[in-house]
């Protein structure tokens, strides 16, 4: 095994302990709030629901027994130890369910005519797809007419542009102009420092200035896309 992959095994595990840690100690103070948190972590980190029922809760859960034991904690304690911990697989399972949803939806990615700059828009496609949403990925400097071809044929609910060059801010304002014409359920979600305050003011676009607000933000426009 390479050296790098030793390491990041050992941060992986150390993660884990981190997070086992925190959910024992909210356990044992009764947190259901710390406790709650401590799992959306862990979900945000990618930790299967394995990992996390095996190397997190059920591990707390063993403590609890123990400390019940050895009569550290009360029978009330380790009661409301185990509630805690179902209300949290409840939350596992709605997060699911919230993944699930998103299998159906189409989310396009691309950037228009002239844009070169494509990392925020690769981190989009990660954070969309981690969520559940099913990507297509045009990639950069796409023509107005190439995009309205492409959106007719895969018919995505939601389309992400990046614009980086404040020369391009004019081509995402026809290429929303375009795709509306060919296809007015399209919703936008759009984001970039190139963009200028024209762009900015469309009605009905969603606008983002981090990546980390793209998946709330098409999840708003997917629902709006549903009540259309
Ligand atoms: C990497 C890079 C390149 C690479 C791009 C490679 C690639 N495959 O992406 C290459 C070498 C091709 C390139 C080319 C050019 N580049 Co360049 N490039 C950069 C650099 C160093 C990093 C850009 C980047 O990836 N940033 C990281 C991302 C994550 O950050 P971000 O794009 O700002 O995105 C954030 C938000 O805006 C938002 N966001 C952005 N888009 C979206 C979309 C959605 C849907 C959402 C939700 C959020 C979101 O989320 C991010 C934060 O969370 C920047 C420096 C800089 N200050 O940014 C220059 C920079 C952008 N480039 C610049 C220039 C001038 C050029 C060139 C003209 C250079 C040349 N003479 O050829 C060409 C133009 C190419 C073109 N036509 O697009 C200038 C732009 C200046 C300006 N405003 O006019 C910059 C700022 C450098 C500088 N200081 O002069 N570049």
């Amino acid at each position: 095994m390479g050296h790098r992959e030793n390491e990041s095994r050992e941060l992986r595990t150390s993660r884990v302990g981190e997070f086992e840690r925190a959910f024992a100690a909210a356990l044992i103070a009764g947190d259901e709030i710390a406790a709650e948190a401590t799992i959306r972590e862990a979900m945000d980190a990618r930790l299967t629901t394995a990992d996390i029922d095996e190397k997190i809760i059920a591990p707390a859960l063993w403590l609890m027994g123990e400390l019940w034991e050895r009569g550290e904690i009360s029978v009330a304690d380790e009661h409301l130890a185990t509630e805690i911990a179902m209300r949290v697989l409840a939350l596992q399972r709605e997060a699911e369910r919230v993944a699930q949803a998103r299998r159906g939806h189409r989310v396009m990615l691309a950037t228009p005519a002239g844009e070169r700059h494509v990392v925020a828009l690769r981190m989009v496609s990660n954070l969309l797809s981690g969520a559940g949403y099913w990507i297509v990925m045009l990639g950069a400097d796409v023509p107005a007419e190439a995009l309205v071809a492409s959106v007719l044929r895969h018919r995505p609910e939601v389309i992400c542009m990046s614009a980086t060059m404040p020369t391009v801010s004019l081509q995402v304002f026809d290429t929303i102009v375009q795709v509306r014409e060919a296809c007015p359920t399209a919703q936008f979600v759009i984001g970039g420092r190139g963009l200028s305050s024209q762009v900015r003011s469309q009605a009905g676009v969603g606008i983002c200035h981090r990546v980390s607000e793209v998946v709330e933000a098409v999840d708003a426009m997917v629902k709006r896309a549903e009540l259309n």
